[in-house]
Order: C-alpha cells, then sequence, then structure tokens
C-alpha cells in the first residue's frame, strides 16, 4: 500500500471544543487530510471500539488510512489499516508478529538509536518528536528540534513524520528537514474552522 504521510491528522477529543469528533474528522478530510490516527487515551474497549468502527468507515470513504494508537487488539477487531506505538507500548516485534502482513505499523522515536532500532525491528515509519512544546501530551522529553529531526530522518530510510507544536508557524521548518509528512493534533482539531486549518497547512506543505 502506498502512504501519504503528508498531513497526518492524531484525534483527541479533549481538544474539540464542543465540536463532534466525527464532524470534526470529516471537516478535516474534506481539507485534505492524507493519514488518520485515533488515539483516544482516556476511551474504554467498547467505546474505542466503536468510534473506531465509525472511523475507519469514514476515513476510508475519502481513501484515508485508518491507523490505531496503542491498541492492537483495536486495531485487530476494526480491520483498521495499521497500529501506532510507542516506546512504552507492546515491543515492536510482538506488533509486527501479530498485526496482519500488509498493515501499516508505527513507532514514535525521539532519537537516532530508536530510530534504527525501529527500522530494524518491524516499523514503516516513523513518527518523530516532540519537535517542538506541545501541549497536547504529557511527556518528559524536551523538544528535539528540526535539527535533530534532520538527523533521524537521515539516519534511515523508512517515512518519517515530524509530531508536537507544529502548526502554520513551523511547517516551512520543519519540511526544510526532509521529512515525508507532518503530524498534528491541536493545528488541526482545536480550531474552530477544521476544513480551513487542515486546507492551509495542506498548501503550505506543497508550496
Ligand atoms: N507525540 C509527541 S507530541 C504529541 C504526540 C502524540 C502531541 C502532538 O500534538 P500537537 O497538538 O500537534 O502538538
Ligand atoms: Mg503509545
Amino acid at each position: 500500500m502506498s502512504v501519504n504521510y503528508s498531513l497526518y491528522l492524531v484525534t483527541d477529543r479533549g481538544m474539540l471544543r464542543k465540536k463532534s469528533l466525527y464532524s470534526a474528522v470529516e471537516a478535516a478530510l474534506r481539507g485534505g487530510v492524507t493519514l488518520l490516527q485515533l488515539r483516544e487515551k482516556d476511551a474504554g474497549s467498547g467505546e474505542f471500539y466503536n468510534i473506531a468502527l465509525e472511523m475507519k468507515k469514514l476515513a476510508n470513504s475519502y481513501g484515508v488510512p485508518l491507523i490505531i494508537n496503542d491498541r492492537l487488539d483495536i486495531s485487530l477487531a476494526v480491520d483498521a489499516d495499521g497500529l501506532h506505538i510507542g516506546q512504552d507500548d507492546l515491543p515492536l516485534q510482538v506488533a509486527k508478529k501479530l498485526l496482519v502482513p500488509g498493515k501499516i505499523l508505527g513507532y514514535t522515536v525521539s532519537n537516532v538509536v530508536e530510530a534504527v532500532y525501529g527500522e530494524k525491528n518491524g516499523a514503516d515509519y516513523l513518527g518523530a518528536g516532540p519537535i517542538y512544546h506541545t501541549g497536547s501530551k504529557v511527556t518528559e522529553i524536551e523538544p528535539i528540534g528540526t535539527a535533530k529531526l534532520k538527523e533521524i530522518r537521515e539516519s534511515v530510510s523508512i517515512p518519517v513524520v515530524g509530531i508536537g507544536g507544529i502548526g502554520m508557524p513551523n511547517i516551512v521548518e520543519v519540511k526544510k528537514s526532509g521529512v515525508q509528512g507532518i503530524s498534528v493534533i491541536s493545528a488541526i482539531l482545536a480550531k474552530d474552522d477544521v476544513e480551513a486549518a487542515a486546507r492551509d497547512l495542506k498548501s503550505a506543505w506543497s508550496e
């Protein structure tokens, strides 16, 4: 499957400010999001499953793959297009073994050692960050900046997307690091006009 990583939306219902997740994601898809990750840390299994089913139908109706964050079981249960895991989740090799061949496996990294490990152990792409300060994730990792992002990008041959604090003010700087795309939560989901926010990022990326 050829995947377009350029504008990768990650969900967080806590960012929606009264919008519904469904309508916000649909607006983002209309605005040109190319990949969707369902990341809902507070959802119980039953609820996560139901949302995942709904998001899979919605994303796929726009030709966009759906990746599930953290939960291999949910990814398998809804036949999602992939799974995204981080340093504290299931070991990469275990996820790779259990995921259906052909599905997309993403891995969060913040340095070159983790990136090389990810590529060697079955990751199909890397989410590298946080690039800048972000209010969307509690992390002890200091922002790595775009110079480190470029090093990560150059250390592997699989696609790399930057994540963390990325939006219109810094998208051009991120693009210069040579990565395949940007991954964002608040720069799309926290905006009043989600569709316009996605469209603006998309055109800034393709300029
Ligand atoms: N991983 C590293 S930073 C981050 C995640 C999930 C949050 C990104 O959110 P935002 O709002 O785009 O900074
Ligand atoms: Mg995780």
